[in-house]
C-alpha cells in the first residue's frame, strides 16, 4: 500500500515517514498541501495522512481537491491534529476525511487506524471490480464499457480523430445452450471472448453489452481499420470449434459496425444504434459475416 504524507513540521514528517516505512509502507513524504496534490495527481496513492495546518493548501482544502475529483480509485484520508476542538472533527469530516490522528501520535493508534484503512479499502476494491467487470467472462460490464464509449467519443471529437465500435452477437447462442447445456454455453462464452481479446489491440476495449453480445470500442480507427477488426474477430472465433465434455462446439459470430468521432460527429447512443442496425442486417443475410 502506497501512502503519502502532507506534514509541514520537519520533526513530524520523518517521524511519521520513518514509523510508516518501518511498519511495511512505501511512502511519500511532503511538506505541504500544493506538493501533496502534485503527488496524489501523479500518482496512485491508497492514503493519505495529511496534517490539518499548513500554509497554502490546508488538510481539509486538500480533503475537498481530492474529494471533487471523479476518481475510480478511492484515497483514505486520515487528517492530522494538534487541536483538540471538537467542532473541527466535523469540519475535517465534512471536508472529506475518514478518520483522524492527534499529534503527537501513539503508535499503536496509529497501527489501529491503518488496519481500519486497510479494511474499508479492501472493501472498496471488492466493490469496483464488482461494480466493472463482468463475472463470466472477465471483461467489462455494460455499464463500464458504455461509460468507457461516452469518454472515447468525447476525446475523439476533442482530438479529431475517428473511433470504431463493433457490436458482436454470437449466432444461434440458444441452440448451443440447447444442444449442449448452461455451463457448456458458459464456457463458449469465456472461449469466445478469449479468441476476441487475441485480436484486439492494445487501446481496444470490450465489455460485455448483453448476454451474448458485445460492445468493442477501437479509438483511431477508420472505416476500413474497422472492417479489418472485425473480420479478424469474426475469423478468430470461428476458426475452430470449442472443445467441451460433450465435443467440439462450432461458433460463428456476427458484427455489426460503424464509426464516430472525427467528421462524421454522433453520440455514444448514435453509434450503438447504427452499430446494432448493421448487426441486424448481417444477421438477417445469414450470420457469421460483418455489416457496416
Ligand atoms: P442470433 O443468432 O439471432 O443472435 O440467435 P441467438 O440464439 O444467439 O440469440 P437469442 O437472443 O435468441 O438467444 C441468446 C441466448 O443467450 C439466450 C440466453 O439464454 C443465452 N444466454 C444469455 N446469457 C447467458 C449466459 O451467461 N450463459 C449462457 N450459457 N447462456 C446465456
Ligand atoms: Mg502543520
Ligand atoms: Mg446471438
Ligand atoms: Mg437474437
Ligand atoms: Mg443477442
Amino acid at each position: 500500500m502506497k501512502i503519502l504524507v502532507a506534514e509541514d513540521d520537519t520533526t513530524s514528517r520523518l517521524l511519521f515517514g520513518a514509523t510508516l516505512r518501518k511498519l511495511g509502507y512505501t511512502v511519500t513524504a511532503v511538506e505541504n498541501g500544493q506538493k501533496a496534490w502534485e503527488a496524489w495527481e501523479q500518482d496512485e496513492y491508497s492514503l493519505l495522512i495529511s496534517d490539518w495546518m499548513m500554509p497554502d493548501i490546508d488538510g481539509p482544502q486538500l480533503c475537498k481537491m481530492i474529494r471533487a475529483e471523479p476518481s475510480l480509485r478511492y484515497t483514505y484520508i486520515i487528517l492530522l491534529t494538534a487541536l483538540d476542538g471538537k467542532g473541527s472533527y466535523l469540519e475535517g469530516m465534512d471536508a472529506g476525511a475518514d478518520d483522524f490522528i492527534t499529534k503527537p501520535f501513539d503508535e499503536e493508534q496509529l497501527v489501529a487506524r491503518l488496519r481500519v484503512a486497510e479494511r474499508i479499502l479492501a472493501l472498496h476494491k471488492k466493490l469496483h471490480i464488482q461494480a466493472t467487470y463482468d463475472r463470466l467472462t472477465g471483461v467489462w460490464n455494460r455499464a463500464a464499457i458504455m461509460d468507457h464509449l461516452e469518454k472515447e467519443v468525447g476525446r475523439a471529437a476533442c482530438q479529431s480523430t475517428s473511433i470504431g465500435v463493433l457490436v458482436a452477437d454470437l449466432d444461434h447462442f440458444k441452440r448451443i445452450n440447447d444442444a449442449y447445456g448452461h455451463p457448456a454455453g458458459d464456457t463458449v462464452l469465456q472461449e469466445a471472448v478469449r479468441r476476441m481479446c487475441l485480436v484486439l489491440r492494445p487501446h481496444d476495449r470490450i465489455g460485455r453489452y448483453g448476454g451474448e453480445e458485445f460492445l468493442i470500442i477501437a479509438p483511431e480507427c477508420t472505416e476500413n481499420d474497422v472492417v479489418i477488426l472485425a473480420e479478424q474477430i469474426r475469423n478468430s472465433i470461428s476458426r475452430e470449434p470449442v472443445d467441451s465434455q460433450s465435443g467440439g462446439i462450432p461458433m460463428t459470430v456476427s458484427l455489426g459496425v460503424t464509426i464516430g468521432g472525427n467528421q462524421v460527429g454522433g453520440d455514444a447512443g448514435t453509434l450503438i444504434a447504427a452499430a446494432d442496425k448493421a448487426l441486424y442486417r448481417a444477421k438477417i443475410a445469414g450470420r457469421n459475416r460483418v455489416e457496416f
